[in-house]
């Protein structure tokens, strides 16, 4: 792994409690004038971050294992990234792409097209947030279909707004008396393959959601089909091999939009541009945001020329999506992203993680399964030799590694996976150091146990 330039020194170093004084002081001023209803994993605040490392106000630094929840790829605050933002920013912040367009948009929408899966025609729409770009893909494919059930699966996380807590699986905390939600979504199972019954293979797991989707709606109904590659919050889930492309050659014969969520997967963070590349499936329309500009609010959709361009004329759109300053960011966040080939550096830190904590697997009776690809990584945490999740033991862990200098980040439908979603650009060092550190709370942990 090349060893890559930061401004902060890039090692643990805890220097107060955890949180520290000024941490703690924030945590109050915060719950006077913060909603009780927006969480935060850890209770230490930031006050700088850059390459693997979050500097937090009290002057303790910690290792990112998070990137603000795969956003981060290229660091929170990569020169290159800072440059463009200050620059745009010193021009123009804002003139509504609805109203005064800007080339930043055109040329984001360009990139997303060569780098997106297919060579087909394609076309892109710029948003905000995650979120945003679902709906938006939603709404494309019911109106170039003409039709209105959308399917989406179990332990999916599409994101928080009406329609998409409607398509999201889990219901505490996302959905719980947030009601009613959207209608015409219907929820299919998914491929688990440490879950699901042993030997079901993806494209049998396919057949199984295909069978029902067809009892239950038939295809003459089903405008969309939304699905993660790799299911993020859900758990990390990599589905068997063939359920991906079978599901997607499912749509094509029945006029079906597939629509692949890699909000969370895109961006190099799988070890490809995106993850639907490992199994060479090519969406109709991919919804993208997080990594794509280095911390910078930006989302995307992009899909085939004739469903994006069957929308009449200013029925897409919203006032700051594109915003130049977020196109900007993004323009220098692809380039980093090329120059420092991030898909091949994902795949290298898959490379130094997963044999280490497959072998921790085999010592240890809590690890169910060590999953994931490139620098989108999970360990199951599960009662000893059962495959019952512990969240209560995976709390625990993620409480340990903060006292230890490190945010970790927890996920999964049973809220028992810890999630490994490194900086693509931390130090081959400091990774090593983050990876001891869980290894010794999680050998800790079992024996304690
Ligand atoms: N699609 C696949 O992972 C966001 C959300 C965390 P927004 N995931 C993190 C939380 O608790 O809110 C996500 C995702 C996938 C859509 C989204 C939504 O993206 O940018 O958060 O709206």
């Amino acid at each position: 792994m090349i060893e890559i330039e930061h401004r902060l020194a890039q090692r643990r170093n805890i220097v107060t409690a955890l949180p520290g004084p000024r941490s703690s002081a924030l945590a109050d001023r915060r719950k006077a004038a913060v909603a009780a209803g927006v969480g935060s994993s850890v209770p230490v605040y930031a006050a700088d971050a850059d390459g693997g490392v979050i500097v937090d106000v009290d002057g303790n630094s910690l290792i990112d294992l998070g990137s603000g929840i795969a956003v981060t790829g290229v660091g929170a605050s990569h020169p290159k990234v800072a440059a463009a933002v200050a620059d745009q920013a010193g021009r123009f912040t804002h003139t509504c792409f609805m109203i005064t367009p800007y080339e930043g948009y055109v040329r984001v929408a360009e990139e997303l097209a060569a780098l997106t899966p297919g060579d087909h025609e394609k076309r892109t729409v710029l948003f905000n947030s995650g979120a945003e770009a679902v709906e938006n893909a939603i709404k494309v494919a019911r109106l170039a279909t003409g039709k209105s059930a959308v399917v989406a699966f179990d332990h999916a996380y599409h994101g928080r707004t009406n329609l998409t807590m409607a398509l999201t699986a889990k219901s505490m905390p996302y959905k719980a008396n947030f009601g009613p939600f959207a209608p015409e979504i219907y929820r299919m199972p998914s491929s688990y393959p440490y879950r699901d019954e042993p030997g079901l293979t993806g494209t049998a797991a396919a057949r199984r959601a295909i069978s029902r989707i067809e009892a239950q709606l038939g295809a003459d109904a089903v405008a969309a089909l939304i699905i993660e590659p790799i299911q993020g919050e859900g758990g990390f889930i990599v589905p068997a091999p063939g359920f991906l492309p079978a599901l997607a050659d499912w749509a094509r014969r029945n006029n079906v939009v597939f629509i692949a969520d890699e909000v969370q997967t895109g961006f190099a963070r799988t070890g490809a541009w995106f993850a639907s590349e490992h199994e060479g499936v090519v969406p109709d329309i991919i919804t993208m945001a997080k990594g794509i500009a280095g911390g910078m609010p930006l989302a995307a959709i992009t899909g085939r020329a004739a469903l994006l361009d069957a929308v009449h004329p200013g029925g897409l759109g919203g006032t700051y999506g594109g915003n130049p300053v977020a196109c900007a960011a993004a323009l220098a966040t692809l380039e980093v992203m090329r120059e420092l080939d991030l898909p091949a550096r994902a795949r290298e830190i898959e490379a130094m993680v997963v044999p280490e904590l497959r072998a921790l697997a085999e010592q240890i009776g809590v690890i169910g399964e060590v999953r994931g690809r490139g620098a989108m990584l999970a360990i199951e945490i599960v009662r000893p030799g059962t495959s019952v999740p512990d969240p209560v033991l995976t709390k625990a862990i993620a409480a340990e590694a903060l006292s230890a200098g490190m945010v970790l980040l927890t996920c999964g439908t049973h809220g028992n996976v810890i999630r490994l979603l490194p900086p693509l650009v931390i130090g081959a060092d400091l990774l090593a150091d983050g990876i001891d550190v869980l290894t010794e709370i999680l050998r800790r942990k079992t024996v304690s146990n």
